[in-house]
């Protein structure tokens, strides 16, 4: 199922550059974007929530959605797609994981020097100066305030129309720069400035390979499809190319 001229590519890669999306997490439970969200958000657009101008019209609802999101994440664990991962930053000359997912479930993984582009679900800042806030009370008040600003909190994500993190978005870029072969593993690729990566990857001379069980806007400009859950081509991936 692995080619044998990407198990070699990969042996010989100088620098691994990995790109996740929120594919790579539906293993663990946690619905994509594109997907329908379940219960209550059912009738709710992730990229209507995901957004200042919502957060403004309704910011209990969307404070709510937030809390909703953390606690199933807390209850989800890595799958064995964020692991195989964890070993390939280990087998790998250098390695770079560029992931677009708010859910920290890489990190939960082990990976390490992980470039964040859209924030975290577990981060919490206000609105107005980005105060972080490590505890809240919001039983009285939904969305709660902050305790140095009195501003709202809010989850210290991007929204869309946001701005990402120069120096993550910095990062990715010079890591797609850098990447002699760049996987692009459970994206829609439909996101900017993310789904530009693979692109810049692919002009600086990376070798492309994307991981998905759907075929993507991305899927012409790959020189490697892996079809299929990320959960079982990752650990097919690793073990053939360092089987020890
Ligand atoms: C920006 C955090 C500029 C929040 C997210 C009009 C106005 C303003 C902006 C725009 C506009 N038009 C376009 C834009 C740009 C906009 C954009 O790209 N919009 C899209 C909808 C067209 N981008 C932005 O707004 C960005 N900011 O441009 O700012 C700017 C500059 C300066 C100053 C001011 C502004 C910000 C984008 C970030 C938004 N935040 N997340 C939260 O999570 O709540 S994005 C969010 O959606 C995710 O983080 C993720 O990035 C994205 C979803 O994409 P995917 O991860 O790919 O997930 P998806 O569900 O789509 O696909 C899942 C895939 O997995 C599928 O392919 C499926 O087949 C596959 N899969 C399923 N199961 C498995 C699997 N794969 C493997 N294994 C499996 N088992």
């Amino acid at each position: 199922m692995i080619p044998d001229s990407l198990v070699m590519l990969m042996r010989e890669a100088e620098q691994i550059v990995v790109l996740t999306g929120a594919g790579i997490s539906a293993e663990s439970g946690i619905p994509t974007f594109r997907q329908a969200l379940t219960g209550l958000w059912a009738q709710y657009d992730p990229t209507e929530l995901a957004t200042p101008e919502a957060f403004r019209r309704n910011p209990q609802l969307v404070w709510d959605w937030y809390a909703w999101r953390r606690e199933m994440v807390a209850a989800a664990s890595p799958n064995p797609g964020h692991f195989a991962l964890v070993e390939m930053e280990h087998h790998a000359r250098q390695f770079r994981l560029i992931t677009q997912n708010v859910d920290g479930l890489h990190a939960r993984a082990g990976n390490n020097h992980i470039i964040e582009l859209h924030g975290s679900l577990s981060r919490v800042c206000c609105e107005q100066h980005r105060h972080p806030a490590d505890s809240w009370d919001d039983s009285a008040e939904r969305p709660p305030r902050c305790r140095i600003c009195d501003s709202l909190l809010r989850p210290d994500v991007v929204w869309f129309g946001e701005a990402l993190p120069a120096k993550a978005l910095e990062q990715a870029f010079a890591a797609a720069r850098a990447a002699a072969l760049f996987l692009t593993i459970g994206t829609s690729g439909l996101v900017q400035p993310a789904a530009s990566l693979p692109l810049e990857a692919a002009q600086a001379g990376a070798i492309l390979v994307e991981v998905n069980p759907e075929p993507t806007p991305l899927s012409s400009r790959m020189d490697y499809i892996l079809p299929g859950p990320s959960g079982t081509i990752l650990p097919a991936l690793v073990r053939a190319v360092w089987p020890d």
